[in-house]
């Protein structure tokens, strides 16, 4: 029996040396996932990529994108293969210089923290003199830019988070704008432990809190909250939040003592909530006819704020969406306003229901990792502008007050992982994936990025391997042991970037002479030493044990306390050392879309915009249930959840009857981007006027029209925009859409199978 961590739980294995034969969940999981499913259906799995392939075109021809996406994969040795991308490599550095590499390579990879795939090509690609890289996450880019502005980093608030068990004991009502999802909160990058979010909710509302759950999904959150439902329209949050803090202002609730001492700006915002800047209350009446909501509960809901330890905490995916900024902006105005921020139970937290971390007291510190050297280039982009990077070489584009222009990529280079997961409006991704000259993916599986490679390695899996891992504030430290022997001729991609390094003369430089076994005995043995006096074991102990628990110097962590306790002693980060409700700083930047003080913002997609007329249902393009994003999507955990082998949507009973819809039904989803295929789910769980289809299923296009995706994949019908230019963050949770019945032969999938080979 070996014990494994993935992103999504830890498990127990058996094995015959080349498949798992049983897995159970790790023992001292309370609420083990079934998740944990998809890994052994999935490894060898025909979609497994065997051996290095390169694309005919570019062997034949050279370098150059002509039919790249659509044209059969010749089988290689690792030795030709390496030889070619070694030889590929020293042509581009030498005649376009390390700003025409983008190594950018955006993705969750795997756990285990030695085998990372994005810090083994990061350190790889430093070694060669750097890469273009991105800043921020598809997850969180809004929030790791506009946070510092107003609260402190994004690491500050998610590490310093007032901890579950102290919601579990202290809130009397916990108000969740984008839900507390519970298959969300069991996953966590790096791994999960102990999986606690029902455990939690439970308590807490055993006692006695009570839950309301802001969302157009009625399972955002568990069943133990008993959560009151509210459903506003998608992208209307921030109308909701300036009418609770309009309601908040004009009974006299809002703490002015607090707001006075620990915060800026007050008065400007609040000038534009009572109208005087632009004639309009932020009245809940006024809030009634954007969000659908009934004024009396906003107006009731705001007292009862008032009146309760109140935690307000936003999720992840309200700042995934155009003017993201907006209701992330007011969560903290109104936790602000209530006064309670840095008290147990109350105050402001960001992804209760996001990820198995947030709330997980932070570690006294993490665990080794693989050190990535630095970067000799400076040029970046924020992550999701990877399209527009592309596609506009030496373009000007604004960002965080900063004037940058593209670099003019020739080589793209991915381990790790799936831009064609990933990314918004896949047919304008796939052009831009036709501009440069050379791109190579390092994975296990035929993911719908390897298929768009022109040089395809295959990686092991982590149970292929020896590692080592935990999760983000998680205190769980695995020995993660080889479960089985690699599926085919997959290599790890320390090994394959080893190779490669070796042929370019940076060998040394990259492995430094070590071996996998010796690497993790180095990084662990110099973090043991460099935290003597902690009562470490040595690499022997550790690995013989399967797991040592990392020290928690205070399990019950309350965000903000030492602010509260002494403002000038603990100041923020921020450039006043308050809460920023007014931003000088954002303010300078003079962008319409994200002025001085959080306001509200029609986007662009939503139901109560003219655009509805034509697209007349929001897509909700959230996190799968059955996966991690669209990792191990053909494992059997996954499969059981499509509709006639397709990616469920879901309509609500009303929106279906309209279009003569019926469960089970094949269904054409269209938007102005392109349109998919999905499978059909009636559910009165939603409310009307969405559509929910689940980001993850494998992009997999027809091979005329690239805008049209077989299986399911959301992201051919979402539009490639930023947040705003404040963050240029990922837009992907909403856009507007409509959904017919597929009246031609339904076509067979070509994804769950391998690419087109040739001699
Ligand atoms: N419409 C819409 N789109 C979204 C979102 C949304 O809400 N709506 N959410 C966004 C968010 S928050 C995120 S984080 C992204 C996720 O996007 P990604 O992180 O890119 O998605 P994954 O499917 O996790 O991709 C990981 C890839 O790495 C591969 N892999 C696993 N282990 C290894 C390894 O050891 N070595 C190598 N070389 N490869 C490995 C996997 O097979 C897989 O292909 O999606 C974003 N896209
Ligand atoms: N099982 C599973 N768990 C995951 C992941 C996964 O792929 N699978 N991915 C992980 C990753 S990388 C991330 S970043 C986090 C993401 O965590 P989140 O971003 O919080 O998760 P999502 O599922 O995208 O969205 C949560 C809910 O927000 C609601 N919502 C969408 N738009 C609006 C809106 O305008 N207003 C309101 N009030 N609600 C709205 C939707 O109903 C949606 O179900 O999840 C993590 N957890
Ligand atoms: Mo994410």
């Amino acid at each position: 029996m070996t014990t494994h961590l993935t992103h999504w739980g830890a498990f127990e294995a058996d094995s015959d040396g080349d498949r798992l034969t049983a897995v159970r969940p790790w023992r001292d999981d309370p609420e083990p996932m079934r998740l944990i499913e998809n890994v052994a259906s999935a490894q060898h799995h025909p979609t497994r990529v065997d051996q290095p392939y390169v694309r005919r075109g570019w062997l034949e021809d050279g370098p150059g994108a002509a039919r790249r996406g659509n044209d059969p994969f010749v089988p290689v040795s690792w030795e030709k293969a390496l030889d070619l991308l070694a030889g590929e490599l020293g042509r581009v550095y030498r005649e376009h210089g390390a700003e025409a590499v983008y190594g950018g390579s955006y993705g969750w990879a795997s756990a285990g923290r030695f085998h990372h795939a994005q810090s083994q090509l990061h350190r790889f690609l430093n070694c060669l003199g750097g890469y273009v890289h991105h800043v921020n996450s598809y997850s969180l880019g809004v929030s790791q830019v506009l946070l510092p502005h107003v609260i402190g980093e994004l690491g500050w608030v998610m590490q310093a988070a007032t901890s579950k068990s102290v919601l579990a004991e202290h809130a009397e009502l916990v108000v969740a704008f984008g839900g507390l999802s519970p298959k969300n909160a069991a996953v966590s990058p790096g791994g999960v432990s102990r999986h606690n979010v029902r455990g939690w909710i439970g308590a807490a509302r055993a006692r006695g809190c009570r839950f309301v759950s802001v969302t157009p999904l009625r399972d955002d959150s568990p069943a133990e909250a008993q959560a009151e439902w509210l459903a506003p329209r998608p992208g209307s949050d921030s109308a909701l939040m300036l009418a609770l803090a309009q309601v908040l202002d004009a009974e006299g609730l809002a703490d002015t003592g607090f707001l006075d001492k620990y915060t800026v700006g007050y008065d400007r915002f609040i000038e534009y909530v009572r109208g005087t800047t632009d004639g309009i209350v932020k009245s809940p009446e006024w809030a009634a006819t954007i969000t659908g909501l009934a004024a009396e509960r906003i107006r009731t809901l705001a007292r009862e704020m008032a009146a309760a330890r109140t935690m307000v905490t936003v999720s992840w995916s309200l700042q995934r969406a155009q003017y993201g900024e907006q209701p992330l902006w007011l969560g903290v105005v109104l936790a602000a306003m209530l006064g309670q921020i840095g008290l147990p139970g109350g105050g402001f937290g960001h992804g209760y229901g996001s990820a198995a971390s947030l709330g997980e007291p932070a570690r006294l510190f993490s665990p080794p990792r693989l050190p990535q050297g630095l970067n000799g280039v400076d040029k970046f982009i924020p992550v999701a502008r990877i399209a527009d990077m592309l596609l506009n070489p030496g373009q000007p584009f604004e960002y965080n007050g900063q004037h940058l222009v593209y670099p003019d990529i020739k080589l793209v280079y991915w381990a790790g992982g799936n831009p064609f997961h990933h990314h918004q409006d896949l047919a304008r991704l796939r052009a831009a994936f036709a501009r440069p000259d050379t791109v190579v993916v390092h994975d296990p599986f035929w993911s719908a990025t390897a298929r768009h490679a022109d040089i395809v390695l295959p990686s092991t899996m982590s149970i292929e391997r020896d590692d080592f891992g935990a999760g983000e504030n998680d205190r769980v430290f695995f020995a993660m042991k080889a479960i089985t022997r690699p599926h085919g001729q997959a290599r790890d991609d320390y090994a394959i970037l080893g190779d490669l390094a070796d042929r370019l003369g940076i060998g040394k430089d990259f492995t430094e002479g070590r071996t996998v076994d010796e690497w993790l005995r180095h990084l662990y043995e110099e973090w043991r030493l460099h935290h003597s006096g902690h009562d470490l074991p040595d690499f022997d102990t550790f690995w013989a044990s399967e797991h040592i628990e990392l020290p928690v110097p205070d399990p019950d962590q309350v965000l903000g306390a030492e602010f509260r306790a002494d403002p000038d002693q603990h100041p923020l980060t921020t450039p006043s050392g308050k809460i920023e409700i007014f931003s000088q700083t954002i303010d300078s930047f003079g962008y319409a879309e994200c002025p001085g003080h959080p306001v509200w913002l029609e986007p662009e997609e939503w139901l109560g915009g003219p655009a509805a007329a034509e697209f007349p249902l929001q897509l909700v393009a959230n996190q799968p249930r059955t996966k991690l994003h669209s990792q191990l999507d053909v494992g059997t955990h996954s499969q059981s959840a499509k509709v006639a082998g397709r990616e469920p949507v879901r309509l609500h009973p009303e929106d279906a009857a309209a279009r003569g819809l019926r469960d089970g039904d094949v269904v054409r989803i269209v938007s102005r981007r392109g349109s998919c295929l999905a499978g059909l789910i009636v559910d009165d769980g939603l409310r009307q006027g969405i559509a929910q289809l689940s980001t993850g299923a494998w992009y997999d296009p027809d091979p005329a029209n690239p805008a049209f995706c077989r299986h399911g994949n959301p992201n051919v019908l979402t539009p490639d925009r930023p947040s705003s230019r404040l963050a240029q963050g990922c837009t992907g949770q909403l856009s507007l859409v409509d959904v017919e019945r597929y009246e031609g032969v339904v076509p067979e999938l070509a994804v769950n199978r391998p690419p087109a080979t040739a001699l």
